[in-house]
């Protein structure tokens, strides 16, 4: 197969003394972190749109990336010439799985039978790939935002037509998704969500997303897609208010809705961030409810404030949301996904690959510190210790359910010493930086 990648060869683990730019300096697949290898642990994935079909464009200028399929005018050629750059991608930063809309690996055709026929033949070269290749599909999603018949939404439209569409598209999506041995289906939302609601039936709206969500559920179990479902929560952008807002907005809806057992959530850390939140917060959110399925490991810029999709570099949110991970007992079937895209001004191919492997050492610093965290359980007692007063006493009575208003009140009524302890926040962040330190 022709080399696309020419300039780049494939990425080693040289160790942190390297001077090499195309070289891990902490990701080194196969090294033990307690029992798992590295390559186990991280589930790294490549995001298609970022990787093989963004090209730079912003509100204010047209797109500067470089591609060695740059002049290619055949739209099909160019989804199979993608498609193959994708794989020599994958093989030179050693990635196993990649994530992608349907739109991303095939271009529409005149009509929704033209274009299921065109995606049917860039599927059945995708998967010829993923066996030569030896390559796995972490996610598949339909991209229900970029063409203008969604611009009033997609399962929340006005418009039943559009409605119908939306419907056809997720019913293709999840059959390539399951061709092509999909772990998990992702939706994304972009245009579910309202402007004002001056014109919004905000309650048909939402109840139309949750029977869109039931016929996919029933659709794939009469196709025996057995992965899972994954709701991706981003609170603004493109619309103003998104209806899956974060981790706790997802939650409340799919419970509401009797959905919660079949899906979980895909968080993204700049996602998480828009929504005033960490990162963190949010992956914690979704541990504590049993709904953690997959990460989209990103960052923004706190000083532009959009969705920036930049690589993650910041070795605090790794080594946290790695500490998230470890004690949800790991992330499969889910993964951590490159949403990410390089700057604008970083056009050159090459540019592509020294992101990933900036986001690839960054996580994989990040699991070593995280394991030492939870090997060492520091944490862990502090918390424990911090919340003692409630495995005793009143506060066990409070937990056990054995006490009532009244009974609270008589024990307040003769407490007349209340004493609280510090919170030591400033230590723990002293002993975390010891951490990332010291490892
Ligand atoms: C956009 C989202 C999108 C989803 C998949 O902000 O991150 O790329 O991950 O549709
Ligand atoms: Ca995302
Ligand atoms: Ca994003």
């Amino acid at each position: 197969m022709k080399e696309y990648f020419v300039n780049v060869p494939v990425i080693k683990y040289e160790g942190k003394d390297s001077k090499n730019p195309f070289a891990f300096k902490y990701y080194n697949p196969d090294e033990l972190v307690g029992g798992k290898t590295m390559k186990e642990h991280l589930r790294f994935t490549m995001s298609y749109w970022h990787t093989l079909t963004a090209n730079g464009t912003d509100p204010f200028g047209v797109g500067t990336y470089e591609k060695p399929w740059d002049g290619e005018t055949d739209p099909i050629k160019l989804a199979r010439m993608r498609l193959e750059g994708a794989f020599e991608f994958m093989n030179k930063l050693g990635i196993d799985y990649f994530a992608f809309h349907d739109r991303d690996i095939a271009p529409e055709g005149k009509d929704l039978a033209e274009t299921n026929a065109i995606l049917d033949e860039i599927v059945a070269y995708a998967k010829e790939l993923m066996a030569k290749h030896n390559k796995k599909l972490l996610w598949g999603t339909a991209n229900m935002f970029s063409n203008p018949r969604f611009v009033h939404g997609a399962a929340t439209t006005c418009n039943a037509d559009v409605y119908a569409y939306a419907a056809a598209q997720v019913k293709k999506a999840l059959e390539i998704t399951n061709e092509l041995g999909g772990e998990n289906y992702v939706f994304w939302g972009g245009r579910e969500g309202y402007e004002t609601l001056l014109n919004t039936n905000l309650k048909l709206e939402q109840d139309n997303l949750a029977r869109l969500f039931h016929m996919a559920v029933d659709y794939a179990k009469k196709i025996g897609f057995t992965g899972q479902f994954l709701i991706e929560p981003k609170p603004k952008e493109p619309t103003k208010h998104q209806y899956d807002f974060d981790v706790a907005a997802v939650l409340a809806f799919l419970r509401k809705y009797n959905l919660d057992n079949y899906f979980k959530v895909n968080i993204e850390a700049n996602h998480a961030t828009l929504a005033g939140h960490t990162f963190q917060h949010e992956v914690a959110m979704a541990r504590i409810n049993g709904a953690l399925g997959s990460l989209d490991i990103n960052q923004g810029d706190p000083n532009l404030g959009w969705d920036t999709d930049q690589f993650p570099t910041n070795i605090y949110d790794a080594a946290l949301i790695m500490y998230e991970v470890l004690k949800n007992g790991g992330i499969a079937p889910g993964g951590l996904n490159f949403d990410a895209k390089v700057r604008r001004a970083s056009f050159e191919a090459e540019d592509l690959f020294l992101g990933y492997i900036a986001g690839m050492d960054t996580l994989a610093k990040g699991l070593k510190v995280a394991y030492k965290m939870f090997e060492e359980g520091e944490f862990e007692k502090v918390v424990e210790d911090r919340y003692r007063s409630f495995s005793e006493g009143i506060g066990k009575d409070i937990i056990e359910g054995k006490v009532d208003f009244e009974a609270l009140e008589r024990y307040a009524l003769n407490n007349s010493t209340i004493k609280n302890k510090s919170g030591r926040q400033e230590l723990l962040e002293a002993k975390l930086n010891q951490y990332i330190f010291n490892e």
